[in-house]
């Protein structure tokens, strides 16, 4: 396969300023007519080639300017179309092919996605629309004519404005669009179909009217409803926080079925998965709820960050998915709690993100190289890249940040640029020097952050010894030190802050300090006592900080650190001492249980603290957590067990106090999907499936009561999960009764029912999943199905898809095989999952070898799958 280096990036010989393009959509198939004008870029010499990218396209006809060009002037092949010699001044190209949207299960260009025709564009979907120069610094205008049969296709839509429709004759009919912004092919989109529609309006700052609509199949009008008011929320929150008006008169939002991706941000028309649009009560969760808030947030904040600022090269993806989360995570904690999203944002990224990083996935978050570009949509690169993005801003300070992005809208408008240029608007704002900072986009690897202190009481001087250390990752044997903004306090024996009169041997900034070396040694004088030190405040660098204090200090932090993000945190890191010194064959002793106990029930009983944290901070750290921390020989079932015997220890003893907790939590009110009520809701069910977990009397009769009488689908799940994870004498009766009385006949909760089935830490499971598959109903072309079941299972049941007999790596590998053939994409996520296979014991490491080992034998694997399967084995 051919490799793709950064370091081999050009300017292209030509380029493509404005695209006309004409669909002729039927049922049968769709025509499309480009007339592409094109100029060498400077310095280009004659006789050039211009090469344009194609992938499954008929080529009917080629003619420049109107001539058509003889079979010699050009060439055609399975990825390109070449102009041998086109003129070397502006001339248009116009070429005629045909596509089958009917039978691309890609999902990649046209496709058709129940009976609507939609687009999916990013990264190098547009080739298989027409042939392009298919790279995203190629900007152009684009005027789109969509002509489709009316009955089926009333609704036409492209990006930018509506500019003329009409009938067309013979049925069908037609309309223009016209979008104003030069943008790269990515950006495109068209949806032809038969939709309804809401429609809402928001009036920018500047006092410009836009017209919002969302599109979806008829009957869901009602269902769209969140997902409007989140972006007029949205639309009002870039103005306010970082001066960002929308610059169209329309904004279109169309929901589908089957989509890649969650969303996608075309200019003008976002394009998106249903179930990120999709919320009621009744089917969705607060979770989804959120989801939804979140995404159209993030579409909608591309518009600035990924849109009118593009990427010069694919290379540069975090450029705008960085920067883009890390704004709509931003979006969330001002809307709603920021301590609670940071914490959820942190577990998400050491669930999803730490674990690539540290595997044989790992690649930095501007990569240097790569085979398939889809499989760079990574944590890394949208999490991590975020994370890079926030430490800037705590660096920077908040004035100092926006005084950076100001300076990037400002001088990069209408370009497509690099991180590079990225962080020198940041450093020429603030005058600093970025330079060592920038090894954050170039290294991969989460760095260690050890520590170390003492205390001098005669001199009361308090000393921290703090050294960083980042493990090899493929390609890159050798690593450098990376700036560290460690936000921090020192806690004294009253449980507030202390101060202190000087400081020696590190760069220390108020509440910050800044570790930039792989070592310091930072001593702290008139410090009256000893502190105890909290360190990495609000997780300030995306690092994995060995805690060295006691489980008597972490307790401490944990009644008394005023920052919320680690006094969770010292929760969890009691949790995790226990459950790894158990694992390691060093039991606890039952007053390390019992502290941890009583901190569990004084968090439940604070009244300081807000629902939402409290169903955070109630919890032991996951499986797969554990797991990576121990880091090496793991046997999954193992971790299971002493972690599940850990939460019966530490929870039964509360039984009394949650059952009452709980019973205080129910609500009568009618369902909102606001902070305060997502949050009671998410506490009283965090509080079910602890009782159900740790085997509290009538736990179980808890869980199938709520379930039955739930009057909201969150409710009502997490009953079904709480039942299912601990797998209650009634667990399986309930999964019946969901199949049959909400998943039928609604794909989205259906979603959740292959999930849960999916999850179930007990044999039979992969023989259930096996029947779902089988049923010649279940529809292997849905990536929303597919990656609920098969995505499930890969992460979220390691003793079943880790099982020692290696059953679950040779289903799932099979599974790749067979769905590779249908969607690419679906078949390397879903093989991302075998990346713990290093750090298994034995006889797993070797069952994953031969199940890995197998489907490499298959041959023909798409370029998706093959690239994450070679990694993998490198
Ligand atoms: N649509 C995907 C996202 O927004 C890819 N750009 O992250
Ligand atoms: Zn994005």
């Amino acid at each position: 396969e051919q490799t793709i280096y950064l370091k081999d990036y050009a300017v292209s010989p030509y380029r493509i300023v404005s695209a006309d393009l004409d669909f002729k959509i039927t049922e049968a198939d769709t025509r499309v007519r480009a007339q592409l004008t094109i100029e060498p870029n400077p310095g280009t010499a004659a006789g050039t080639p211009l090469v344009l990218d194609g992938d499954e396209l008929a080529l009917g006809s080629v003619a420049i300017d109107g001539a058509p060009l003889v079979q010699s002037a050009y060439a055609a092949d399975a990825t390109s179309l070449t102009i041998v010699e086109p003129p070397l001044r502006r001339f248009v190209l116009e070429t005629e092919v045909t596509i089958k949207p009917a039978g691309n299960t890609k999902l990649m260009g046209l496709y058709r996605s129940g009976g609507t025709w939609c687009t999916q564009c990013e990264a190098e979907g547009f080739r298989r629309i027409t042939y392009y120069l298919d790279r995203p610094d190629n900007l152009a205008v684009f005027k789109v004519r969509i002509t489709a049969p009316q009955a089926v296709a009333p609704v036409l839509l492209s990006n930018g404005n509506l500019i003329e429709q009409g009938d067309a004759g013979d049925g069908m009919h037609f309309a223009v669009w016209e979008d104003p912004f030069p943008k790269p092919s990515y950006l495109f989109a068209l949806v032809a179909g038969d939709l309804g529609s809401i429609t809402d309006s928001f009036t920018t700052a500047s006092g410009r009217k836009v017209d919002l609509a969302i599109y979806c199949t008829h009957g869901k009008e009602d269902q769209c409803l969140w997902a409007m008011d989140s972006l007029k929320r949205s639309m009002a929150w870039d103005e306010r926080r970082f001066g960002r008006e929308y610059d169209l008169d329309i904004f279109n939002i169309v929901a589908v079925s089957d989509f890649n991706f969650g969303a996608m941000e075309n200019k003008g028309l976002n394009i998106f998965n249903d179930k990120l649009v999709f919320a009621q009560p009744e089917t969705a969760t607060d979770a989804d709820y959120d989801g939804i808030e979140r995404v159209i947030a993030h579409e909608y904040f591309h518009n600035w960050t990924g849109n009118r600022i593009t990427c010069r090269d694919w290379f540069q993806l975090c450029l705008k998915e960085g920067l883009t989360v890390y704004r709509d995570q931003e979006f969330t904690s001002d809307e709603r709690s920021r301590p609670v999203k940071r914490i959820s944002d942190v577990v998400t990224l050491r669930a999803a993100q730490f674990p690539e990083d540290g595997g044989p996935l790992a690649h930095p978050a501007r990569p240097s190289q790569y085979d398939e570009i889809n499989n760079f949509y990574t944590a890394t690169v949208y999490n991590k890249g975020a994370e890079i993005v926030r430490m800037l801003a705590t660096l920077l300070g908040e004035a100092g940040f926006r005084k950076g992005m100001d300076l990037y809208f400002e001088r990069h408008d209408g370009e497509a640029t690099t991180i590079e240029a990225f962080l020198a608007v940041f450093a020429e704002a603030n005058d600093v020097d970025l330079e060592q900072f920038k090894t954050w986009y170039l290294q991969a690897g989460t760095p260690r952050l050890s520590v170390s202190d003492s205390y001098d009481a005669a001199s009361q001087t308090y000393t921290l010894n703090l050294k960083q250390e980042t493990q090899p990752t493929p390609g890159q044997p050798e690593k450098s030190a990376l700036v560290l903004p460690i936000k921090f306090a020192l806690i004294g024996p009253n449980g507030s802050e202390m101060s202190w009169t000087g400081v020696t041997g590190g760069d220390v900034r108020q509440d910050m300090i800044v570790l930039d070396a792989a070592s310091a040694t930072i001593t702290f004088s008139g410090v009256p006592s000893k502190p105890v030190p909290s360190l990495l405040r609000e997780f300030s660098a995306p690092v994995s900080m060995d805690s060295a204090l006691s489980q008597a200090d972490q307790l401490f932090l944990a009644q008394h650190d005023s920052d919320p993000f680690n006094r969770w945190q010292a929760l969890q890191d009691v949790g995790m001492g226990l459950a790894v010194a158990a694992i390691d064959g060093t039991p606890w002793s039952d007053a390390s249980v019992k502290a941890l106990s009583q901190a569990m029930a004084e968090t439940l009983a604070s009244d300081t603290l807000d629902d939402a944290f409290k169903a955070l901070a109630l919890s032991l750290p996951a499986e797969a957590q554990i797991s990576r921390t121990i880091g090496k020989e793991i046997d999954p079932d193992r971790v299971h067990k002493v972690r599940k015997e850990l939460l019966k220890a530490v929870f039964a003893p509360l039984a009394l106090e949650m059952l009452n907790a709980y019973l205080a939590l129910s609500s009568e009110a009618p369902y909102a999907p606001d902070a305060a009520s997502t949050g009671r809701r998410s506490l009283r069910n965090r509080l079910l499936a602890l009782m159900v977990a740790s085997d509290c009397a009538g736990a179980v009769g808890l869980a199938a009561q709520q379930y039955a009488g739930a009057r909201n689908m969150t409710d009502r799940l997490a009953a079904l999960s709480a039942s299912t994870l601990a797998w209650t004498p009634d667990a399986a009766k309930l999964l019946g009764d969901f199949h049959a009385n909400f998943a039928a006949n609604d794909p989205l909760v259906l979603d959740k029912w292959l999930a849960v089935t999916a999850s179930v830490p007990e044999d039979g499971v992969i023989e259930r999943i096996q029947a779902v598959l089988a049923d010649p109903g279940f529809p292997k072309t849905n990536p929303n199905r597919l990656r609920s079941l098969m995505g499930s299972f890969t992460l979220n049941n390691p003793t079943q898809f880790a099982r020692a007999d290696g059953a679950g790596f040779r289903f799932v590998a099979d599974f790749v095989a067979e769905v590779d053939k249908i969607n690419p994409q679906v078949a390397a996520r879903v093989l991302t999952g075998f990346r713990i296979w290093p750090m298994l014991d034995q006889s797993r490491r070797d069952a994953a070898k031969v199940a890995l080992g197998g489907l490499q034998t298959k041959g023909s694997l798409s370029r998706n799958t093959a690239d994450i399967l070679a990694r993998m084995l490198a």
